[in-house]
C-alpha cells in the first residue's frame, strides 16, 4: 500500500515528461473563451504575441453573459484580431438555441443566460449579471472600452453580421473535433458548460482547462482594510474570499466568473478534464502598481503595448475612489502567463510565475438546505422532474441566489450568507482535485522596482518585434484627420426646435434619417437624447454619432439617459439594479445584438469623431479629472438643460419619442419648469385598444401582458409620468404604426437615378430586415420597426396636408403598478380633464411616398457616404 502514491507518481511524471512537450515541433493549439472586459484583451494579446511555433491561438469564442454585450463584444474581438493579422482566427458569439423543459439541450444556445435560466430564446432575468454594473464602469465602458478602441482599432472586414456569425458552440465544435486543443477560460462557464453536457465524445481533446476565476483561500484586499482605512474611507469587502464589489452584502464567497453560472462552472471543474485554476488567491497578489504602471509608460513599443496602456490609464484615471493600485490586478492577463508557462514547461515542473499547490475543490451552486423548493432553482421548480436528472436532494437542489438582493442572502449586521460561485475546498466524492495558483512569484531580480516575475515578463513579451500590430487607427491611413462637419445656417430661418429621444432601435435610426430630411426651415432638430432601457445597450450610442456625422450634423448634441427604467435601479448603488422590464427584450437574434450593430450594417457609417468616451471632469462630480475632460458623453438632462438655455425668449421645445418615456420622464420629474418650455409632445407607442380582445399589444416575450406596447411597457412608471403631466400629447398608437408595416412597399419606393448615400442606406437596411424576417422565426416581429417612422411623418406633417391625418382626443391613463401582466396597458379614463390627441386615420399609401422622397431629395444629403469613401479620402494623395 505503501507504494502506491509513488508509484502514481512516477507513472504521471513520466505521461507529463511525453505530452506536456511540444510534440515534434507541432504548436499547442489554444482555444480562448472570453468576455471581451479589459483584462481579457490584455490576455489575447499577450497570448498573441507569444512564439506561434509553441503556442497558437486558434478560436475565440465570446460569453455573451458577462462584462460585455455580445454585437460590441464580438467586433472588438475582430478588430483587435485585424490590427494584429490575425484574420485567421475563427470568432464564435451568440446563438439562439433553447434548453427545454426535460432538459433537452437543442444545438447553438447562445449562452446569454446562465443555464440555469436558458429556455426557449435569448430573453431572461439578470438573476446573476445583475452584479455588474451597466453603466459607466461597467457594460457601457467596456463595451466601448472607455471610448478608446474607436480611436485606435483599425477596423477590418470581419465583423458580426445576422445569421451569418459562426456561432460559439459550432466554434467549440469544430476546433475541439480537429485535435487536442488546451482551453482558457476568462469568463462565465456558459458556453464551455453547454458544450462539455452536449458534446462528452469530444471531452477527450481537451487536454487541460485553464480558468481565471474562484477564490479559494483568497482574502480580499480591497477597499481600504484597516490598515488603511480612514475616515473617508470605510473598509467594506476586507477579507471576503469573493470580490463582487456590487454584491459583497449577499454574497462575500463569490468571484464575479464564477458567480456568472455557478452551475455551468461547476460542470466545467467535474467534467474529469484537468484543471488549473487561477483564482484571486494569486491575482490578489499581482496588483497594477505604481511602479509597474509607471514601467509601461515608458515601455510602449508596439501598437498592442499602446493600446493596453492606454486602457490601463483610463481605467486608473476614471477609478471611482483613490485605490485604484491596490484593487485593479492582473487577472486574466496572469493567467495567460501562469497557463502558458506551465505548457511549455510541464504542469510537474516549477511555474515561472506562480507558486501552484493541488486543492480538492467544487463550485457552490445552491445554498444549504438542499432539497427545497422555494421557486428560487429552476432546475427542479419547473418540470415534474428535475432538469438534467439531477438529484433531489444533491448539492444543486437548494436556494439558488436570484438577485444581489435575495433577502434569502442577506442577514442583518452579518455577512450575507449565500455562496453562489463560490470554489470551496472540501473533502469527499464531490469534490475535483484541481491545480491552483497561490500567489505571484517574486521578481529573481530583487534590485527591480517590479517585483513580480511576470509584471516583467508581461511588458517584455508585449512588446516583442515579433508578431506585432500591424497599425492602429490613425498610423493605418496617411492622410487621416477629425473633421467635425457643422451646416451652415446663416440666412436661413430655422423650424421649430425638436428634440428626437430614442432606444436606438433599427427603426429609430430609419426616423432620424428622415428628420434630418425634413428642410431646416421646418424642423430644427437640435439633441437627440438615448435611453438604454430599451433595444439596444447604452454603447450604441456611437452609431448615432456616426449617423450624425455622415449627415453633415455634427452641431446635433447627443444626451446620455438614465441606463434603467424609472426606479429599477436600487437606491443605495445606482450603477445596478433590476431587468424587470428590460428583460423581455431578445439578448439575441433580433434582439439587441442586432440593435447594437445596426443588423451589421452600423460598420459602413463614417467614423465620427465624437464617440463615447469615459473622459469626466470634477466639475460633474468625477473623482478626479482625465486628460480630455471636454471630451466627456454628456447626459441627457444636461443637454436638456443647455438647450432650455440656449433658447429665444418665448420659443420652445418639440419633442419626439421612438422609446421608453425614460428621459422625459427624468426631465419632468428634475426641472419644475419642463413643461412651461416644451411645446408638444409626438409620443410613438401606447396600444389604445378600443376594441378589447381584437388587436394585442406588442410585449414580445411577456405572454401574460396581452395589450402592452413595448415603449409603454419597458418603463411603465415614466410612461405614467408622463401621462399625468400637463404636456401637450400627440400619440401615434400602436395600430396606426401597423399600418406602416410593409418593407417592400418603401423599399420599391426607394428608388431613383441619383440615390442619395442615405437613401441607400436606408434602402439597405431595409431590405435587411425584410429578407432576415422572411428567413427566421426570430427576426419576425422586426417589421415593428418600419412602424417606428410613422412618429417622425406626422411630427413633420404640418397641417396634415400630406398624409390627410385625423386624430381624436383621448383621456387615457397607463397602467404602472408593478404586474408584469398589466403594466404599460394604455386604458381610458373618463375622470381625466386633459385628452391626448390620437392619431386615428391617415393615407399610409403617401406615407410611404413622403418618406422615400425625403430621403431621395439631394438637398440636406449626406456629406460624407460611407466609410468606405472616408477610407478612401484618408488614403488618397
Ligand atoms: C519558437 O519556437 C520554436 C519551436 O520551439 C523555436 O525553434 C524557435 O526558435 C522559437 N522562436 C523564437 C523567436 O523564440
Ligand atoms: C424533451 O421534450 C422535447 C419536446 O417537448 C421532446 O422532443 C424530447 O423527446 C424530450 N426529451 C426527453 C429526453 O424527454
Ligand atoms: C497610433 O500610433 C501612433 C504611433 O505609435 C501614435 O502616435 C498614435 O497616438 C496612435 N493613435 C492613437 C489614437 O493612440
Ligand atoms: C496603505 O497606505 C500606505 C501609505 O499610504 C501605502 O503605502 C499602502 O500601499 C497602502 N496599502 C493599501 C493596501 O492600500
Ligand atoms: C482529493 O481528491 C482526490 C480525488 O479527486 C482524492 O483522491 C484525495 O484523497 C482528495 N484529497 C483530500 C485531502 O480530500
Ligand atoms: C420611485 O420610488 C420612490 C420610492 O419608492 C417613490 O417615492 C417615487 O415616487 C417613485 N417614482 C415614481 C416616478 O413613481
Ligand atoms: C419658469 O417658467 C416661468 C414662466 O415660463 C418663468 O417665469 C420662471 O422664471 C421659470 N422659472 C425658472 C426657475 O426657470
Ligand atoms: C385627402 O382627403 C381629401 C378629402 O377627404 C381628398 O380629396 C384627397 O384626395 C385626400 N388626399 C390624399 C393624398 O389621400
Ligand atoms: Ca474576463
Ligand atoms: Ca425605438
Amino acid at each position: 500500500m505503501k507504494l502506491w502514491p509513488n508509484l502514481v507518481c512516477v507513472l504521471v511524471m513520466v505521461i507529463a515528461a511525453t505530452s506536456n512537450k511540444v510534440q515534434g515541433g507541432t504548436p499547442y493549439r489554444v482555444l480562448l473563451d472570453t468576455d471581451v472586459d479589459t483584462d481579457d484583451f490584455f490576455a489575447l494579446l499577450y497570448l498573441l504575441k507569444l512564439n506561434q511555433s509553441q503556442i497558437n491561438l486558434q478560436a475565440i469564442t465570446v460569453n455573451t453573459n458577462s462584462w460585455t454585450n455580445a454585437g460590441h463584444a464580438a467586433n472588438q474581438i475582430y478588430d483587435i484580431l485585424y490590427m494584429m493579422g490575425r484574420d485567421d482566427i475563427d470568432v464564435g458569439v451568440g446563438g439562439d438555441g433553447a434548453i427545454l423543459e426535460n432538459g433537452t439541450i437543442q444545438s447553438n444556445v447562445g449562452g446569454y443566460l446562465p443555464i440555469i435560466d436558458q429556455g426557449r430564446g435569448t430573453t431572461g432575468p439578470c438573476r446573476y449579471r445583475q452584479a455588474i454594473p451597466v453603466g459607466g464602469g461597467g457594460r457601457l465602458d467596456i463595451d466601448t472600452n472607455m471610448g478608446i478602441r474607436r480611436s485606435f482599432l483599425p477596423q477590418g472586414n470581419r465583423r458580426y453580421s445576422p445569421l451569418r456569425q459562426p456561432t460559439a458552440q459550432q466554434v467549440l465544435i469544430k476546433t475541439i473535433s480537429k485535435g487536442p486543443v488546451t482551453v482558457f477560460i476568462t469568463g462565465a462557464h456558459t458556453n464551455m458548460g453547454i458544450f462539455l453536457m452536449t458534446n462528452p465524445n469530444l471531452k477527450k481533446n481537451i487536454n487541460h482547462i485553464y480558468i481565471m476565476g474562484g477564490g479559494v483561500r483568497s482574502s480580499n484586499p480591497t477597499g481600504c482594510c484597516p490598515k488603511n482605512a480612514t475616515s473617508s474611507c470605510q473598509p467594506q469587502q476586507c477579507g471576503d474570499r469573493g470580490n463582487m464589489f456590487t454584491a459583497f452584502r449577499s454574497n462575500p464567497y463569490a468571484e464575479f466568473n464564477f458567480f456568472g453560472d455557478p452551475f455551468a462552472a461547476y460542470q466545467v471543474i467535474h467534467s474529469g478534464i484537468p484543471i488549473t485554476l487561477v483564482p484571486l488567491d494569486a491575482t490578489n497578489t499581482i496588483p497594477i502598481t505604481q511602479e509597474f504602471f509607471k514601467a509601461f509608460e515608458q515601455n510602449q513599443h508596439t501598437y498592442e503595448a499602446q493600446y493596453v496602456f492606454k486602457s490601463l490609464k483610463m481605467a486608473r484615471d476614471t477609478w471611482f475612489d483613490d485605490q485604484f493600485f491596490t484593487s485593479y490586478f492582473m487577472w486574466d492577463s496572469f493567467m495567460a502567463g501562469v497557463a502558458t508557462s506551465s505548457m511549455l514547461h510541464g504542469e510537474y515542473e516549477e511555474n515561472e510565475f506562480a507558486e501552484m499547490e493541488y486543492m480538492n475543490i467544487t463550485v457552490i451552486t445552491s445554498n444549504e438546505p438542499y432539497g427545497i423548493s422555494d421557486g428560487s432553482n429552476a432546475f427542479f421548480d419547473e418540470g415534474k422532474i428535475p432538469k438534467f436528472n439531477l438529484g433531489k436532494n444533491g448539492v444543486h437542489s437548494g436556494h439558488v441566489q436570484t438577485g444581489i438582493r435575495d433577502p434569502f442572502c442577506l442577514r442583518e449586521n452579518a455577512r450575507g450568507r449565500c455562496k453562489d460561485g463560490y470554489t470551496e475546498e472540501v473533502v469527499g466524492p464531490d469534490s475535483v482535485r484541481v491545480r491552483v495558483a497561490t500567489r505571484a512569484k517574486p521578481n529573481r531580480d530583487t534590485t527591480s522596482t517590479l517585483d513580480r516575475e511576470y509584471y516583467v515578463h508581461y511588458l517584455d513579451v508585449l512588446n516583442r518585434p515579433q508578431y506585432k500590430g500591424r497599425f492602429n487607427f490613425t498610423t493605418e491611413f496617411p492622410r487621416y484627420k477629425e473633421v467635425l462637419y457643422k451646416p451652415d445656417f446663416k440666412g436661413k430661418k430655422l423650424g421649430k426646435t425638436v428634440v428626437f429621444d430614442m432606444d436606438m432601435s433599427a427603426g429609430d435610426f430609419l426616423a432620424l434619417f428622415y428628420l434630418l430630411k425634413v428642410p431646416v426651415e421646418e424642423i430644427y432638430l437640435k439633441a437627440i437624447l438615448v435611453t438604454g432601457s430599451g433595444w439596444a445597450n447604452a454603447a450604441t450610442i456611437d452609431v448615432v454619432y456616426d449617423l450624425l456625422h455622415m449627415m453633415g450634423r455634427d452641431d446635433i448634441l447627443v444626451g446620455l439617459g438614465d441606463l434603467f427604467a424609472v426606479n429599477q435601479s436600487y437606491p443605495n448603488g445606482p450603477l445596478v439594479g433590476d431587468c424587470k422590464y428590460s428583460k423581455a427584450i431578445p439578448h439575441g437574434s433580433g434582439g439587441r445584438l442586432d440593435s447594437d450593430t445596426l443588423y451589421g450594417l452600423a460598420r459602413d457609417l463614417p467614423r465620427s469623431p465624437r464617440r463615447y468616451t469615459a473622459e469626466n471632469s470634477v466639475e460633474f462630480g468625477a473623482p478626479r479629472d482625465t486628460d480630455f475632460p471636454q471630451l466627456r458623453q454628456p447626459l441627457a438632462l444636461e443637454v436638456w438643460r443647455s438647450l432650455v438655455k440656449s433658447l429665444d425668449d418665448g420659443s420652445k421645445i418639440t419633442i419626439l419619442t421612438n422609446g421608453p418615456l425614460t428621459n422625459l420622464a427624468n426631465i419632468l420629474l428634475s426641472e419644475s419648469n419642463a413643461s412651461a418650455i416644451i411645446q408638444e409632445v409626438f409620443i410613438l407607442g401606447g396600444h389604445v385598444n378600443h376594441q378589447k380582445n381584437e388587436e394585442k399589444g406588442n410585449a414580445i416575450n411577456v405572454p401574460s401582458n396581452k395589450y402592452a406596447e413595448l415603449n409603454m411597457f419597458l418603463d411603465p412608471l415614466a410612461a405614467k409620468t408622463v401621462f399625468d403631466s400637463s404636456l401637450e400629447v400627440t400619440l401615434i398608437p400602436l395600430h396606426m404604426q401597423r399600418r406602416v408595416y410593409a418593407f417592400p412597399r418603401i423599399i420599391k419606393k426607394l428608388q431613383a437615378k441619383n440615390m442619395t448615400p442615405e437613401a441607400i442606406f436606408t434602402k439597405r437596411l431595409l431590405m435587411r430586415l425584410h429578407r432576415l424576417r422572411r428567413r427566421h422565426h426570430l427576426y419576425r416581429h422586426v417589421d415593428m420597426f418600419s412602424g417606428e417612422i410613422l412618429g417622425a411623418i406626422i411630427l413633420a406633417d404640418d397641417h396634415q396636408k400630406h398624409l390627410n391625418s385625423t386624430f381624436g382626443v383621448e383621456h387615457l391613463k397607463v397602467n404602472a403598478e408593478g404586474m408584469l401582466s398589466k403594466d404599460g396597458e394604455v386604458t381610458f379614463d373618463t375622470y381625466k380633464n386633459k385628452g391626448f390627441k390620437v392619431l386615428q386615420g391617415f393615407d399610409y399609401v403617401s406615407c410611404y411616398n413622403i418618406f422615400s422622397n425625403r430621403l431621395l431629395r439631394q438637398e440636406q444629403s449626406a456629406v460624407i457616404g460611407s466609410f468606405d469613401e472616408q477610407k478612401r479620402l484618408w488614403s488618397s494623395q
